[in-house]
């Protein structure tokens, strides 16, 4: 059986899913998108990933043709009529159907696209190794030009420093700020722990709030660990005792080296092993 693909209401087959190319989102990259994770059958943090897509269409100045709920439901319903009870969904917006030209006044009606999919997770080895990153010379978009908290389609920022990633031999590369401070990976959040104290960039150092980094927060406290959300460097990331990165994708994936110099010992850290043991724990009990 084909896989079934939600487009804007109805179930379309998967060789049908197609999207016109005057799309908007086709275009120019005007649209919206989340990735998020399906668990034993719930949707993790659906609220927060829901929130999150209608504050990216308030900052693009696109009105969502759907509600929440109605959204909410399709999203459990691409997964049932799939058949997963476990799966990455892939939800995008994009500003649909116009002109040639950038003027989004000439779409129609936005496109609210629901793609899920088996996990194809990230090889074992990156978990019980830890994975080597680099700094990419390509700085994260400051939010004044277009803010990194909206998930936006163009993702070009992102690519460029991937690209730096894979032409040093490493899957991930280290975005730093207009002001030369850490900010994020391409498509992960960054911790590192210095002395049994976490640390990770704020809001404003141009990153995207992930929701895996805010689980994270929260996990921190529950294991009484001292977490903060501060600026820091290249410096403070070379000397950390342990490092690594949060996605939705990802979850949580060690850091070993960055830009060649060992994290701590180059191994996976306990601290970091701690709290992907309790990341198991709490996506089975989480009911947001
Ligand atoms: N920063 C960036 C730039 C991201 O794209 C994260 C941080 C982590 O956010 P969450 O909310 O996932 O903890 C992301 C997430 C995909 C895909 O299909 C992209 C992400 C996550 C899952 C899938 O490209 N990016």
């Amino acid at each position: 059986m084909s896989t079934k693909i939600y487009m804007n209401g109805q179930f379309v087959d998967r060789e049908d899913a197609k999207v016109s190319v005057f799309d908007h989102g086709f275009l120019y990259g005007d649209g919206i998108f989340e990735g998020i994770r399906f668990y034993g059958g719930k949707v993790f943090r659906m609220k927060k990933h829901l929130d999150r897509l209608w504050d990216s269409a308030k900052t693009i100045n696109l009105k969502m043709p759907i509600s929440k709920e109605e959204l909410g439901k399709a999203l459990y319903e691409t997964c049932k009529i799939n058949g997963f009870t476990d799966a990455y969904i892939r939800l995008v917006v994009s500003r649909g159907v116009g002109n040639l030209g950038i003027d989004p006044r000439t779409c129609g009606t936005p496109q609210v696209i629901i793609i899920a999919q088996a996990l194809s997770l990230y090889p074992k080895e990156f978990y019980e190794k830890g994975i080597k990153i680099v700094t990419a010379s390509t700085i994260r978009n400051p939010s004044d030009s277009l803010s990194p908290r909206v998930k936006s389609l163009n993702y070009l920022n992102n690519i460029m420093a991937k690209i730096e990633a894979f032409n040093a031999g490493c899957e991930e590369a280290l975005m730093l700020n207009h002001k030369g401070d850490v900010c994020e990976c391409t498509g992960d959040n960054i911790f590192i722990v210095k002395n049994n104290r976490l640390m990770t960039p704020p809001i404003n150092a141009c990153i995207l709030e992930g929701i895996t980094r805010n689980v994270v927060l929260e996990i921190a406290k529950e294991l009484g660990l001292e977490a903060v959300e501060a600026d820091f460097t290249r410096h403070d990331v070379y000397t950390a005792d342990e490092c690594f990165l949060t996605g939705s994708a990802a979850e949580l994936i060690p850091v070993v080296a960055v830009d060649a110099r060992e994290i701590g010992d180059g191994k996976p850290g306990p601290i970091t092993a701690r709290i992907l043991s309790a990341f198991g724990e709490f996506v089975k009990n989480d009911d947001n």
